[in-house]
């Protein structure tokens, strides 16, 4: 879009104008980052700051903008006194003091994906969820690129959704978290998905119901609604005036799963699209993962053969009920993006025979209790590690299921191994945040194949 029209949005939405405004970025991470190039590409004059003492871009960015006025190591009072306007990155909460003083003296909240909405002309597909997020969105990036479109994917998915605008696109794809959403006002997405919604982030958000609530944001606007009726909080999102899609692996809707003479299939209304075995995937929620992605292609306009294609070819992405090994009759299973309660029970639901599983780290202020049931069901023991291993040992403790306490993933894998016999999976599925003992969860999952594959040798 023509810079003149961006900025005449962005003054429309936000008093946000390069005369005027003096924005604060907050956050110096890919977000600030992107934020920045982005600012100084429209003229606007800014400074940035970040809590951390070392932020982990700030060589880059002092590289790209030496000019530019940073602040780290803590939330200078003055640097928020003076903004009018406050960009601030997704990992940051927005009840942190300085911003929740800033904006009671009148600063302005904008978040980057306000900027890309006010910056684009192409439609966006929004996903969001409290599982099946990147599954779904680079789905849906594939079934575009299989379909003919020139697409853009990214947001939560990793690339920040403003870098996502350095090329044409005819079409972006955007995974969205619930806290890129709650600090966004003007998404108009042609489609959007919020894919489930279980416990998560209740460090950060009051309780489930607002957590909720700021996913639904992601249908603001008047765009096609995917809607995954098996789920009681997201049906009830559904809104009668608006275009509507609905999927379910459990129950007729425009996209659901239908016995036909060769075995079950994804249906479109009444048309077998393809066999479900034919997604090369594990488990019944990437059935659903699939159904959803088809439903927000078909709004879209996206041809069906193609998306299918793309289905069919689809690798998976790594650390999401990613097969390791088989050693010794024994497969090893690394779903270390699992990092709360619904991923951990999707994955344990989709195994027929009772297996090992290696859990714990930080659960975010979920309910650990929630779990018991499936691992009472579907394992025949537990390895436990990280800082909130022994709330799933209370969750637990009136169980038969014998539980073990690992203090490092070398361990667990150890552990786990002489827990398995010959047929038997073991799962490291954590319900949990990887921070508290890693980097994040693909060091987690890293770690597990590596402790794993020395198994073999
Ligand atoms: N931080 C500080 N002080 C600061 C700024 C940040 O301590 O002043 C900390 C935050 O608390 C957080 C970390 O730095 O622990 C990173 O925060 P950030 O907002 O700078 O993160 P970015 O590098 O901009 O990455 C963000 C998303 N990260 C988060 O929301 C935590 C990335 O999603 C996303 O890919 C990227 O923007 C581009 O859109 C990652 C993620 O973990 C994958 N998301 C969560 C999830 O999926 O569960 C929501
Ligand atoms: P997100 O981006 O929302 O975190 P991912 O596609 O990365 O979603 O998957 C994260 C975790 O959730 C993995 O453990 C994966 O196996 C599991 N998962 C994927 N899709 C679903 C779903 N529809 N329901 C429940 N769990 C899911």
């Amino acid at each position: 879009m023509e810079t003149a029209a961006v900025l005449d949005l962005l003054k429309k939405h936000f008093a946000l104008d390069p005369q005027n405004a003096k924005v604060l970025v907050v956050g110096l991470g890919s977000t600030g980052i992107s934020v920045a190039r982005y600012l100084q590409n429209k003229g606007f004059k800014f400074a940035i700051i970040d809590s951390r003492v070392k932020p982990p871009l700030i060589d880059e960015f002092l590289e790209l903008m030496p000019d530019t006025p940073v602040f780290t190591g803590g939330f200078d009072d003055a640097a928020f006194k003076v903004a009018t306007h406050l960009i601030v990155s997704p990992g940051l909460s927005l009840n942190e003091k300085p911003i929740m003083k800033a904006i009671a003296n009148g600063s302005k909240i904008v978040s980057d994906i306000d900027l890309f909405a006010c910056s684009v002309n192409a439609p966006i597909i929004a996903i969001t969820g409290s599982n099946g997020k990147s599954t779904v969105t680079t789905m849906v990036g594939d079934m575009a690129k299989a379909a003919g479109k020139q697409v853009a994917v990214g947001g939560n998915l990793g690339v920040p959704a403003l870098d996502l605008l350095a090329e044409p696109a005819d079409l972006y794809v955007l995974e969205l978290s619930s806290f890129q959403l709650e600090r966004t006002s003007v998404l108009n997405a042609a489609a959007a998905t919020v894919l489930n919604v279980s416990a998560d982030h209740l460090d950060r958000h009051a309780d489930i119901a607002e957590y909720a609530q700021e996913k639904q944001q992601v249908f603001r606007g008047d765009g096609t609604m995917v809607i995954n009726i098996d789920d009681p909080v997201v049906g009830a999102m559904k809104d009668q005036d608006r275009k509507t899609l609905t999927f379910s692996v459990k129950k007729p809707a425009d996209f659901y799963l239908a016995p036909q003479a060769s075995g079950e299939y994804l249906m479109y209304q009444d048309q077998p699209l393809m066999p479900v075995d034919a997604v090369p995937l594990e488990g019944r929620h990437n059935a659903a993962n699939a159904l959803a992605a088809l439903a927000l292609g078909v709004a879209m306009g996206l041809d069906v053969v193609a998306m299918c294609e793309a289905l069919r070819n689809f690798k998976g992405l790594e650390h999401r009920m990613q097969r390791v090994a088989k050693i010794r009759g024994v497969t090893w299973v690394n779903d270390s993006k699992a990092t709360n309660i619904g991923a951990c029970i999707a994955a344990l639901e989709g195994y027929a025979r009772k297996v090992v599983l290696i859990a714990g780290g930080d659960a975010k202020g979920a309910d650990m209790n929630e779990l018991a049931p499936v691992i009472k069901e579907k394992a025949k023991g537990v390895v436990l590690m990280g800082k909130d291993a022994p709330l799933i040992e209370q969750a637990l403790k009136d169980s038969s299921v014998p539980v073990y306490a690992a203090e490092n993933m070398k361990q667990a894998v150890k552990i786990a191994a002489s827990l398995a016999s010959n047929g038997d999976s073991v799962l490291l599925s954590p319900a949990c945040a990887s921070l508290d003992q890693y980097k994040n969860y693909q060091d987690r999952g890293n770690k597990f194949t590596k402790a794993v594959l020395a198994l073999a040798t």
